[in-house]
């Protein structure tokens, strides 16, 4: 008896190693073919953790992104701003669920990854640690931060999960709307009284350096980039992206008639890449350890509307509960 099951459990992790070594052969073919890769795939257990990894951050932060913005709803400065703002904060909202929703087609329930950020175990992007102190910082966020974001989360498009690429088409659309009404808001600052200009200036002044850190470290301090790119996740390092962002952004800030705060921007003919002048990765660190302005208010209001939320959740686990029942009780009957 004891040998026969010895047998079933060798033949079954036989059965095992044979799979996923079809498995490997099949998700290498994917990825030399640079095709995509689905939830029912094989698919290596790092890629999963990896891909598990990055997605829920990216949900987390628009999630957490929603405040900086929120905060200013109730004081946008007419009817008009105020309805834009809020369908933009409404958008956020979206893009943290198509995401949430392709990180749970890898196994990983959406409860899970809120529990991860509730107790702080979780990342969200350092750039949603910073205040945002003024109107103008709403034209900043859009311009520079949705800006950086589109930079980052086009070429996430072709991702080779198929879940995450297809989800990142739509939120890329919905991005290039809020860059458009972060960069009108600017335009008209910076056209309208001195006072409004030197706010408009302040907020580009204050929010240029976050926005660049938003693309990670250096590419020498990126660990996981090397392997992200060969799983045609990232298609291109920290670096590559952040000086075509600042190539983008230097271009814009003359149609607003803005400066960038920072004299070293410049175009490397040989290496064909945008220059700027060095940023603080040290402040880049705290935020990341949970020391910059804003850390510990963004996760105190993020547990307050997840407790505040309990009710909705249960609610809805209620109605899930009572239609299952009502659907199974007419199928009774039908029978
Ligand atoms: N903030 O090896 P690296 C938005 C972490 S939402 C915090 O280069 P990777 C928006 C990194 O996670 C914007 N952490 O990592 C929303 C890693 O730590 P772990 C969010 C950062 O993954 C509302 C470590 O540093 N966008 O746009 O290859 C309103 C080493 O880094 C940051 C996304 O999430 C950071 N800035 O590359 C408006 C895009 N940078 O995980 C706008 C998707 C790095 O090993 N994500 N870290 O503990 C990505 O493209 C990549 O994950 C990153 C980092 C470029 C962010």
């Amino acid at each position: 008896m004891v040998q026969n099951l010895q047998a079933v459990s060798d033949s079954q992790s036989e059965q095992v190693r044979e799979s996923a070594a079809s498995g490997q052969a099949y998700f290498d073919r994917i990825m030399a073919e640079d095709s995509r890769i689905e939830p029912r795939d094989w698919m290596p257990e790092a890629y999963r953790r990896t891909l598990v990894r990055q997605i829920s951050q990216h949900a987390h932060s628009e999630i957490i992104g929603m405040q900086p913005e929120a905060n200013w709803i109730t004081r946008a400065p007419s009817l008009k701003r105020k309805a834009i703002l809020m369908a933009k904060v409404q958008d956020e909202a979206g893009h943290g669920l198509y995401l949430y929703s392709a990180a749970e087609t890898l196994g990983t329930p959406r409860q899970k990854m809120t529990e991860d950020l509730i107790a702080g175990n979780a990342r969200y992007s350092s750039i949603f640690n910073y205040p945002a102190v003024s109107w103008a910082d709403m034209g900043a966020i859009g311009w520079l931060v949705d800006g950086a974001a589109i930079c980052n989360q086009v070429p996430l498009c072709r991702a080779s999960y198929g879940p995450y690429g297809r989800a990142m088409v739509r939120v890329c659309k919905e991005e290039s709307f809020h860059q458009r009404q972060g960069f009108e808001i600017l335009l008209e600052l910076a056209n309208g009284t001195p006072e409004q200009k030197q706010m408009a200036q302040d907020a580009v002044n204050r929010w240029y350096a976050p926005s660049l850190m938003m693309f990670g470290p250096p590419d020498d301090d990126s660990p996981n980039s090397k392997q992200s790119m060969a799983w045609n996740i990232k298609r291109f390092s920290n670096d590559e992206l952040r000086s075509r962002f600042v190539g983008m952004m230097v271009e814009q800030v003359e149609v607003l008639g803005l400066t960038l705060p920072d004299s070293e921007i410049r175009f490397n003919e040989e290496t064909k890449m945008w220059e700027h002048g060095p940023l603080d990765w040290n402040e880049f660190r705290e935020v990341l350890a949970g020391r910059g302005p804003c850390n510990a208010q963004r996760m105190e209001r993020r547990r307050e509307a997840h407790e505040n939320g309990a009710w909705v959740r249960e609610a809805a686990a209620e109605y899930a509960r009572k239609t299952a029942a009502w659907s199974a009780e007419a199928a009774g009957v039908a029978s």
